[in-house]
């Protein structure tokens, strides 16, 4: 298929792509700030807000006395208010929203707020909220035969620990909105939202009214990657809630440190396991038991804590497991989506089971993974069984194309030669299931308009934020439709043109909106092939619209698409379209926790060379080389971007993000001096990505699979290359699984006695 570059780009590079806080303001906006708890934990014994009230220019301080609905933004879980009432759970909980002319006199406005809270005890950490039995909801647990009775016959049991720390999203635009009063009491709200029916639905509910008086608008976000699945909304409630009240435009854009404060990210994840393997290295048994960290309130917890139960195996078939996740409650922001999901957490823990097995068995850990790799109809531990499963291949093709033999024999040469210097690799194999996991989620619309003149707008329910959703969405268009790119326009998302829709997440989007616009394109073509058929007096059955013209038998005619779109219009025949597509095949049991909850799996092998400077603790990525099952990619330049982000992203998380609160719940890595992102200098020197050579999946919207999240857990092979590289070094290093793997923990890895 002929690809095209991301149809944002010129506008990006240019800086004229629109972002919430670019869109022209009306007359007469309003500015919002939030006035946050500055405790972690207590009861509100009074606020003062007289002399924040009569500074000049503030218009009004918004509390929770204010809402004319229910004080509610819970999602899945009915646990959060929009605005603290009497009691505070985490420090920059929101409490009060301060209106006035401009965000200058708001945040002045803000700092004239006194509070007096009555302090009660903190939690930080998942172990501490387990004792205290302190819990968002009960456990899920996934089985899959007996692991009590297998360890019996294991001839190596090994238990172990892990912590994986949380993530800040770090998104470049921060979290943001626009709501504009309309007339009866209409409101239409610009959101950098990724779920724009969420922000509907929760106004709606917040303001006391219903969802078809709230318009939702999405341009673009200036990315999201799971922060903004759920959090994006209480700011666009905020806004609501006070053009309500004042019936003038509302803008709120947090800036950077508000944002970082206020916005959940990654949950951190404290677990503990129990491997068995049999005399041959084949993993008999495995138990695990995740702590996650939720934070205050559940947000999207729950879902997230169910995707670390399915990729508690990742890429292993192992016959005996027993999983456990406790969403465990402490006072830190709501931890929420971040691009894969749980999923990362949970292989993270498997991934370090099987280098402690290695470890005390004496074997290089790539011989258990590769004894164990998933087979054709093996059963992952929530029954679905694996079809279509590309993982030896991805692996074996991995070994061969990048000759990792040599490699392994080059970096044991440069280990002999070099003290200072040591290089580590790795092997890191991913499964990952594509699919919401919550089956009724698995659905979108597509809105098609031929317009008059043969130009064409399309609308979806999907979110463009970078990741280049439209442009796979163009393509889907024009391809299905025959006619050139140029002639197609994406328009924004937009809660009145395609309702109730899912949020822009799963990696799932291109797969529902892509099929759903492939439906909508079929239907009008049929309609226009009618048409062209009595132009031409031919069959129906011998036309094709292809290269803006008509095909019969193949041969191109005379007749124009332009031609046929003006007859069809002469004709009064519908040049619009709506059409809805629901996943097939998938279902899943909570009574049970069985069922077919993923429509396909995506699969892929990185092999990660690392250097570690064994005086400093610094290290390098020399490489990373991966095999990825893109089924059979639309856009291989837009597919290879997301492999690149996604792993950067994952060494990230795996070695230098470190978020870290302290023992009263406040953020201390709150800005990026103290928050180490990855730079082009962190980055692997080299990134190597080869497409597996596969039939791809009916159900990835033309056979191309999803991309966004799968390889984020290629970074993990990070953190075990850099291991690999210490053990090097300092044969007497104890195994640690403590991500992240900063230069601070490798160095006291390098000389601990
Ligand atoms: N890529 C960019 N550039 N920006 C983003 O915010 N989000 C990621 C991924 N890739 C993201 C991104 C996440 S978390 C998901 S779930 C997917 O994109 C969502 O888009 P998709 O379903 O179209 O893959
Ligand atoms: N969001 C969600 C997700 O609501 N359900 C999911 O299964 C999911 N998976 C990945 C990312 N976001
Ligand atoms: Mo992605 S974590 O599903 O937004």
């Amino acid at each position: 298929m002929k690809t095209i570059k991301n149809i944002d780009s010129f506008g990006h590079v240019r800086g004229e792509s629109l972002f919430v806080d670019d869109i022209p303001t009306l007359q007469g906006t309003l500015y919002g700030v939030t006035f946050d708890s500055p405790k972690a934990h207590g009861t509100i014994k009074n606020i003062d807000y007289s002399k924040a009230e009569s500074l000049e220019g503030v218009v009004k301080i918004f509390t929770y006395k204010d809402i004319l609905g229910e004080n509610q933004i819970g999602g899945i879980i009915p646990d959060e208010p929009l605005w603290a009432e009497d009691e505070v759970h985490f420090i920059g909980q929101p409490i009060a929203f301060i209106v006035a002319t401009s965000e200058a006199i708001a945040k002045k406005s803000r700092a004239l707020i006194t509070i007096e809270i009555d302090e009660k005890p903190v939690i930080t950490t998942a172990k501490e909220a387990k004792e205290k039995g302190s819990f968002i909801n009960a456990p899920r647990s996934f089985k899959l035969g007996n692991t009590t009775s297998s360890f019996s016959n294991c001839e190596y049991i090994i238990e172990g620990e892990t912590f994986s720390n949380g993530q800040e999203h770090l998104y470049l635009e921060t979290q943001g909105c626009y709501a504009v009063p309309m007339e009866n009491g209409n409101i239409k709200i610009t959101s950098s939202t990724q779920g724009p029916t969420s922000v509907q639905k929760t106004v709606a509910k917040v303001l006391g009214v219903s969802m078809h008086k709230i318009e939702v608008d999405v341009i673009r976000l200036g990315g999201g990657f799971g922060g903004k699945e759920d959090q994006a909304t209480p700011w666009a409630v905020m806004a609501a809630v006070a053009v309500q009240n004042l019936k003038k435009p509302v803008k709120y854009i947090l800036n950077r440190h508000d944002d970082l404060r206020m916005t959940g990210k990654r949950h951190p994840y404290e677990s503990t396991f129990k491997i068995g393997l049999s005399k041959e290295y084949k993993i008999q048994a495995f138990e695990v038991e995740f702590l996650q960290n939720s934070g205050a309130a559940a947000d999207l917890s729950p879902a997230i804590a169910e995707r670390t139960l399915f990729h508690a195996t990742n890429s292993y078939f192992i016959p005996n497991v027993t999983t456990i996740v406790h969403s465990c409650k402490t006072n830190l922001p709501p931890n929420t989506a971040f691009r894969g999901f749980g999923g990362p957490q949970g292989m993270f823990v498997i991934e370090s089971a099987i280098a402690k097995a290695a470890e005390e068995i004496g074997i290089d850990k790539k011989e258990i993974q590769e004894l164990n790799l998933l087979q054709e109809n093996d059963e992952f531990s929530y029954g679905q069984i694996a079809t279509q499963v590309e993982m030896e291949n991805c692996w074996t093709s991995a070994k061969n194309n990048f000759n990792s033999a040599k490699l392994e024999e080059e970096i044991a040469a440069f280990n002999n030669k070099n003290t200072q210097y040591k290089k580590g690799l790795s092997f890191m194999p991913i499964t990952f299931g594509i699919s919401f996991t919550n089956t009724p989620m698995n659905h979108a619309r597509a809105l098609i308009h031929i317009y008059q003149d043969g130009s064409v707008g399309v609308s979806t329910g999907a979110v463009e934020m970078g990741q280049s959703v439209n442009t796979k969405m163009l393509q889907v268009a024009s391809v299905t439709l025959g006619i050139s790119t140029t002639k197609v326009k994406l328009e924004t998302t937009n809660t009145t043109r395609v309702a109730n829709t899912s949020p822009t997440a799963a990696s799932a989007t291109a797969d529902l909106n892509g099929k759903a616009v492939l439906k909508a394109c079929n239907s009008l073509i049929d309609r226009l092939t009618t048409v062209a058929s009595t132009l031409l007096a031919v069959d129906k059955g011998v036309i094709q619209f292809k290269n803006d013209m008509v095909y019969v038998n193949q041969q191109q005619t005379s007749l124009t698409w332009e031609k046929v779109v003006e007859q069809a219009m002469f004709e009064r025949v519908a040049l619009s379209e709506n059409a809805h597509y629901a996943t097939p095949i998938i279902h899943f049991d909570k009574t049970k926790e069985k069922g077919h909850p993923f429509a396909y799996h995506v699969y892929g092998t990185a092999i990660t060379v690392v250097t570690v400077d064994c005086l400093r603790g610094t290290y390098e990525i020399d490489a990373v080389k991966i095999v990825h099952d893109f089924g059979k990619s639309m856009n291989i330049g837009i597919d290879t971007g997301q492999i690149e982000g996604a792993l950067v992203q994952g060494i990230g998380w795996m070695t230098l993000e470190e978020i870290s609160y302290n023992e009263h719940g406040q953020l201390l890595s709150n800005a990026l001096s103290t928050y180490k992102v990855p730079d082009v200098f962190s980055a692997p020197k080299t990134i190597e990505v080869l497409p597996l050579e596969t039939l791809g999946n009916e159900h990835a919207i033309l056979k191309s699979k999803a991309v966004g999240e799968p390889p984020l857990m290629y970074g993990i092979g990070a953190y075990f290359a850099i291991q690999n590289a210490v053990k090097e070094f300092n044969p007497n290093y104890q195994l640690k699984f403590d991500a992240p793997f900063t230069p601070e923990k490798v160095l006291m890895g390098l000389y601990e006695e």
